[in-house]
């Protein structure tokens, strides 16, 4: 064992070294920062990908990609057996393997080898993708390195979409249960069951299947052109910014849209087209539209729940199982879309901070949860209890045919889900089937609430960590003072609410404000983001007045 973490150190030295001595972290989404930076980081992660596989006794994914950030920038992920995030040990291992020295390479990897009780003899196999980013290709390689200086064997799945990777992953360690362990699995599994819904029809209305997708130049645009074959024409795809020729992410995008609130570059709207955007690795989806008077509207991940949830319930109580439904957001959820799910919809709410793995985690405490951050990433997942009700319920030979029917389509439903993690694409087919039994447009599925007006800033301070939150990030705890400065501004504000909190993936405090008006939002925005700046040692410039 000695000579083989032993040689791990002497191929880090020789071959991807640890050039500088910057703190990385590995954080809610793993380690992102700029590409160059990350060769040594992702050589290690291949080492330690080896040990959570033999420590698991099965399959473990690594995702390299830096999702919605700029294409300069890049990252990398571990995916746990059933396609889940890694558990809390093992990312404190990950920063630490990341940030010792080539020398100390063995004494770390030992000393997780003792802890996690590994038995080196066990196999270990790890399976990888990336995205289209220019640096992804050189650090798979560096990935593939770090795997085989520790011996595992691995599978390079090139090019996917991160969800892509989650599912497979879950297909692996389930036997095929889940699903083929491949991309045309995927395609196949997916499809198959959308077109098997759309056969079961819909309500006579509006709905229209053309979609006009901004693919933020990444891997979405590939891999959507390959479910469309396998979809029969059931939906129709217009692609915009597929990676031709702009650059990755760049003005465009699921996280471009959300923030800004406006369309991407390179694509025109035209009243009621139905617009989407994925992000450049295509886990989030936001949908948009103009309306006849020219103005823009966003449906973001709340307002996705909202219909998902909705649906869900409805099918739920028609199929007469009894099932307890609830739905899982963070403190970026709007306002108004949490009134309307909890007191028009009846759906319980459950709110977590910030982080795929806090959702889903939390969804898990329902039979059926949906769980959504309002950046457009989310999904459901389905309890073993759900799962065995909903397929005996379609099977049965005694219900009423209403009631069959309605169990027919939630398990129809259930395979158009990735329940890994959520999923750009297959989000979309879900929200298309929904609307399509439901017949609707997207204004009609806009109607159900208004947002509350909302602003998020960034806040650059000498250390972010100063910041620390209390009661899923709606309270600072730290800096003493603050929260209390946040609850006077807010009192000034109608409908006024905002919180702040160190991001996990970038070097800033995040400010989020709602309130009754445009101008307000903006305006609360501002005067929290100038008290994070002034009781947190804000450094460059201060947030402008708006
Ligand atoms: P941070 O940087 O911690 O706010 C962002 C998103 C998260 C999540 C991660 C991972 C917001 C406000 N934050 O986290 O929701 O998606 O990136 O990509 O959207
Ligand atoms: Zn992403």
């Amino acid at each position: 064992m000695a000579s083989l973490t032993q040689k791990a150190s002497e191929v880090a030295r020789e071959k991807h070294p640890r050039k500088q001595e910057k703190f990385l972290q590995y954080g809610t989404a793993g380690f992102r920062t700029k590409a160059e930076d990350l060769d040594h980081v992702i050589y290690r992660m291949g080492l330690l990908a080896v040990l959570a596989s033999k420590a698991r006794k099965a399959t473990i994914g690594v995702m390299i990609t830096a999702s919605h950030n700029p294409e300069e920038d890049n990252g990398v992920k571990m995916i746990d057996t059933m396609g889940e995030m890694m558990p809390k040990q093992w990312e404190e291992y990950s920063t630490e393997l990341a940030n010792v020295s080539d020398e100390k390479i063995p004494e770390v990897l030992e000393k997780i080898i003792a802890s996690e009780k590994i038995d080196m003899a066990t196999e270990a196999c790890v399976s990888y993708a990336r995205d289209t980013r220019p640096s992804s290709a050189s650090l798979a390689h560096a990935l593939m390195e770090g795997i085989q200086a520790l011996d595992g064997k691995f599978k390079d799945f090139g090019l996917l979409s991160t969800p892509q990777l989650h599912y497979i992953v879950c297909c692996q360690n389930t036997n095929g249960k889940y699903g083929a362990p491949t991309e045309d699995g995927y395609y196949q599994k997916l499809s198959s069951a959308f077109i098997k819904f759309k056969e079961m029809g819909g309500k006579e209305g509006a709905y229209q299947d053309t979609l006009y997708l901004d693919a933020a130049n990444g891997v979405g645009a590939i891999k959507v052109q390959l479910i469309l074959k396998h979809l029969n024409d059931t939906l129709r795809i217009n692609l915009f910014n597929d990676g031709s020729s702009g650059k990755l992410n760049y003005q465009c995008g699921a996280d471009f849209v959300k923030m800004q609130q406006t369309a991407p570059t390179g694509m025109t709207l035209e009243a009621g087209r139905k617009c989407i955007s994925y992000d450049g690795d295509a886990d989030r989806i936001m949908f948009f539209f103009q309306d006849q008077a020219g103005k823009f509207h966003m449906l973001d991940g709340d307002k996705q729940a909202a219909l998902i949830a909705g649906y869900l319930q409805e099918l739920a109580t028609q199929s007469g199982l009894s099932l307890n439904l609830g739905l899982v957001q963070t403190a970026y959820a709007n306002g108004n879309s949490t009134t309307y799910i909890t007191e028009q919809m009846k759906v319980p709410i459950a709110c977590v901070p910030t982080g795929v793995k806090h959702l889903h985690h939390k969804a898990k405490d329902f039979d059926v949860g949906i769980y959504f951050e309002a950046n457009g990433h989310g999904t459901v997942i389905f309890n073993d209890k759900a799962t065995d009700q909903i397929l005996n319920a379609a099977n049965s030979e005694s219900s009423a045919e209403e009631q069959k029917l309605a169990a027919k389509r939630l398990s129809v439903l259930m395979d158009v889900i990735n329940q890994t993690v959520g999923d750009a694409i297959s989000d979309m087919l879900v929200v298309e089937a929904i609307l399509f039994a439901r017949g609707w447009s997207i204004e009609d599925w806009d109607k159900c609430y208004t947002d509350l007006p909302n602003r998020q800033l960034k806040v650059k301070v000498s250390d972010r960590t100063a910041i620390t939150t209390a009661d899923a990030e709606r309270k600072v705890v730290t800096p003493a003072g603050l929260q209390g400065e946040v609850d006077k501004l807010v009192a000034g504000y109608t409908k006024g609410r905002s919180f702040v909190r160190p991001s996990g993936t970038e070097d800033v405090v995040r400010v989020y404000s709602e309130a009754d008006t445009r101008e307000s939002a903006d305006s609360l925005a501002y005067e929290v983001g100038l008290k994070v700046y002034e009781l947190a040692v804000g450094v460059g410039d201060k947030p402008v007045k708006p």
